[in-house]
């Protein structure tokens, strides 16, 4: 199997950014990479962010919200994860079902067997190789986050996320923190709070690492190596 490289972490952590360096880094390796998104990634996947992330859309119930993740999921992992795995590409993607535990189970307080259950039927059983958890304080995310949405020059609002307290947040760190523990083998904690060259230095170091170990093992699928 191809590495399935996952970005976790609290609101404006620097997810997005070090996955774009990171893909631009294996590309100019020559690796095949497809990036991808969660909320969205898919047609279907995008109108259904539009509902979540919007706050003008009406108030959601927690189950609702559960379960609009969770079809923008299913079709991700059909459409767009499993095939390119199939192809041997190697998969990044900006939060995956470790969001789904933290947000919907850790913050929100949904029932954290059910989402289990669910997490697993819907990515029929496909987990990342490698999970970065990019962590910051939130009142740094926050800020980062709230800055971007000032420079903007259209759709200048915040998401329903981006609206909840600093204590929400707070649960979301947590709730990461947590995690990690449970997969130190999967899950790598990546300190968010410094220059962006610098982390992504470290997050190259452990993909390369691991790509190494494959190749060793003759899975390389790449067609040139500058
Ligand atoms: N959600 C998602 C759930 O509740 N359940 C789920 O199952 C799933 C999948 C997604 C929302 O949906 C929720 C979680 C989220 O609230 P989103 O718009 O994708 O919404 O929001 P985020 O994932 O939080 O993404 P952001 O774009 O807000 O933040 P990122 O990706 O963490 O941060 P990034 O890289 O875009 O950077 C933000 C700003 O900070 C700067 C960047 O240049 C940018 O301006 N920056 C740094 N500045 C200083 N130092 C650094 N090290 C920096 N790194 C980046």
């Amino acid at each position: 199997m191809s590495p399935f490289i996952t970005f976790e972490g609290v609101e404006g952590c620097g997810k997005t950014t070090q996955m774009e360096m990171l893909k631009e880094h294996l590309e100019w390796k020559g690796c095949q990479v497809v990036a991808t998104r969660e909320p969205g990634g898919t047609e279907l996947g995008e109108k259904v962010r539009n509902i979540l992330l919007n706050i003008d859309v009406h108030p959601l119930a927690p189950w609702s919200e559960l379960l609009l993740y969770s079809v923008c999921r299913a079709q991700l992992v059909n459409e767009v994860i499993k095939p390119a795995l199939k192809d041997k590409k190697i998969v990044l993607c900006d939060r995956f079902s470790d969001s789904t535990i933290v947000y919907q189970g850790y913050a929100r307080g949904l029932n954290l067997e059910a989402i289990a259950h669910l997490n697993k039927w819907i990515t029929e059983g496909i987990m990342p190789s490698i999970t970065f958890i990019m962590d910051c304080p939130p009142e740094i995310g926050l800020r980062r986050a709230l800055d971007r949405i000032n420079t903007r020059k259209e759709g200048n609002k915040e998401d329903r996320f981006e609206r909840e307290n600093v204590e929400f947040h707070k649960k979301i760190r947590d709730g990461y923190l947590r995690l990690a523990k449970e997969s130190t083998d999967r899950i790598k904690v990546i300190n968010g709070d410094r220059e962006i060259s610098v982390i992504h230095k470290d997050i190259c170091g452990i993909v390369e690492k691991q790509l190494d170990g494959l190749w060793a093992r003759g899975n390389r699928q790449t067609s040139t190596n500058p």
